[in-house]
């Protein structure tokens, strides 16, 4: 066939490395860029595929997050803006390992095995991130979508969250949003807006707001959306990528995994400061206290504040909803006992990767998502939503009710129900401070974190690590789960886990205490366990 044909001469300008063998891990493919031309090709064969098998807009995302400057990535975007199956995860490693001449047989194998209709129409959204290699990349992609006669739509430069809301307005007929940068916008700073404007009193203090773009994609899409939010926020820009490199000393990944400010960010005690990621679909919040002490606010205390805020607002409007937060292993004890204990809300664990927190927040009528590292989002069912919107267009209920329930319209309308995104985590948190009338020491304070230690072990072979129950515990290599209770016995308030990382070729360690002595040593002693 001739769409074969050209698949075959245009796959010879982007060819594979022989023997080289990469994974479509948690987040994509990931690596140097250098290894990645023939892989960004091939994955626009695979979403033009994606795409005449289900009939939808596709997208593919060229980024490597909060990996290095040198690294990058590419990420298949399904229908209503969620992950790609594992199935399609397992046909993405088979494509981009095929060798050279074996590739039009891997393809015609998974169109055979899906029993795709070459004759069917394909539409593949494109986006990348702000790495210098992206433009070659993404441009190998859209080679790929064309060289099976797919449709394409190069957004350029947007944020990993842009791309995902721009599938799933496309694919929901606009019922989702308008499916561009500027239709982004608009519904989230409308929302924004919406929910301060009658919040009394708000000072410029509070309106006020340290951002470190981490040098990516997040700095320059936030620029741009800061004239639709009319002053009602004040963003101080750092690492803007003007001068500095991407993630390098800044960004969400380095403040949360060194407990440390980011370069470049002037702050001075008591303001409020948050760092975005690579590709700005992670946020953390922090603040320096008295003495110069920092302060951090990660995952797990935006979710406990979303979800006390929903809460509280679900009692207002007398709705009964279901709340729940779903959390990882890494979640810090403290919150997960204040939000079971103290909030009395369900919270579920599930394994690492926001693939499953989605999907385990899908099953309640509003599930609130984070990872302590900064990744997460709130998903509101299809029923909760209706009920939602009822009851704020019902003129015949009280004052307080009504109320509640616009707040929570807008509170819906503000929230990107396709992946965790800083932007719009940021508009929500902002919001929810500013209606409920707090500092970021009062959120910091709602409970306090045990002091804990992350470590990364280089090992042989680490899929020798196997883990069960979230991550939680250690079924293989023997041994090693006695091992660790052994240690943790030791400590007071202590908890540690080992699991084989997704994304580097490390075994990570986590350990926390009552003390940070204690989580440290901790942390140390199972890391030698692992060896
Ligand atoms: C990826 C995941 C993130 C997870 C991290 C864990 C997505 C989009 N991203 O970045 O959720 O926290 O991997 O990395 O799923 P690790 O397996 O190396 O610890
Ligand atoms: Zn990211």
């Amino acid at each position: 066939m001739a769409q074969f044909e050209e698949v075959s001469q245009k796959s010879a300008v982007h060819p594979k490395p022989v023997g080289l063998v990469l994974q479509y891990g948690t987040a994509g493919f990931r690596t140097n860029s250098k290894q990645l031309d023939h892989v960004m090709f091939r994955m626009g064969l695979l979403a033009t595929l994606r795409s005449k098998k289900t009939k939808a807009t596709i997208g593919v995302m060229v980024t490597a997050s909060h990996n290095p400057e040198e690294d990058n990535g590419v990420k298949l975007v399904d229908p209503m803006g969620e992950m790609v199956t594992p199935a399609w995860e397992g046909y993405a490693t088979q494509l981009a390992n095929a060798e050279q001449e074996e590739l039009l047989t891997a393809l015609k194998d998974i169109i055979e095995r899906e029993t795709i209709s070459m004759a069917q129409e394909a539409s593949v959204f494109v986006g990348k991130d702000t790495r210098p290699s992206s433009d070659s990349l993404s441009q190998a992609v859209l080679d790929g979508v064309h060289a099976l006669g797919g449709h394409s739509k190069d957004y350029g430069l947007v944020t990993t969250p842009q791309l995902h809301y721009m599938v799933c307005c496309q694919n929901t007929q606009g019922r989702y949003g308008e499916a561009t940068v500027k239709g982004y916008y608009r519904k989230l700073s409308q929302a924004f807006i919406q929910l301060t404007k009658n919040v009394p009193n708000r000072t410029d203090d509070q309106k006020a707001l340290l951002v470190d773009g981490a040098n990516g994609i997040g700095a320059l899409k936030v620029c741009e959306m800061e004239t639709y939010l009319k002053n009602e926020l004040q963003l101080s820009l750092f690492n803007d990528g003007s001068s500095g490199k991407l993630n390098h000393l800044c960004g969400a990944d380095y403040v949360k995994v060194q407990q440390r400010a980011p370069k470049g960010v002037e702050m001075t005690a008591g303001e409020r400061c948050c760092s975005y990621d690579g590709d700005a679909d992670r946020i953390v919040y922090y603040y320096s206290g008295s003495a110069g002490r920092f302060h951090l606010l990660d995952g797990d205390k935006i979710a406990t504040l979303i979800s006390t805020y929903l809460k509280e607002l679900l009692t207002q409007a007398g709705l009964d909803l279901q709340i729940a937060v779903v959390q990882t292993a890494y979640a810090n004890g403290s919150s997960t006992q204040y939000l079971e204990d103290t909030m009395k809300v369900i919270v579920r664990c599930t394994k690492t990767g926001v693939k499953h927190l989605h999907h385990a927040a899908q099953e309640f009528d509003i599930g609130v998502y984070f990872e302590a590292n900064g990744h997460g989002t709130v998903l509101f069912s299809k029923a909760a939503e209706e009920k939602i919107q009822k009851l704020a267009q019902d003129s015949n209920t009280n004052d307080e009710r009504r109320r509640a329930a616009l707040l929570l319209q807008n509170t819906v309308n503000l929230i990107n129900q396709t992946v965790g995104d800083a932007i719009s985590d940021m508009l929500l948190i902002e919001a929810v401070l500013a209606i409920r009338g707090m500092t970021v020491q009062q959120w910091d304070a709602i409970y306090t974190d045990l002091p804990n230690r992350q470590l990364k072990v280089k090992v042989a072979d680490r899929r020798v690590i196997d883990t069960t129950d979230a991550e939680r515990r250690t079924v293989s290599p023997a041994g090693l789960q006695e091992a660790i209770d052994s240690r943790v016995k030791k400590y007071r308030q202590a908890r540690s886990f080992v699991r084989p990382s997704g994304t580097e070729d490390v075994v990570r360690v986590y350990a926390e205490a009552d003390t940070q002595e204690s989580a440290d040593a901790l942390a140390h002693e199972v890391s030698l366990a692992v060896y």
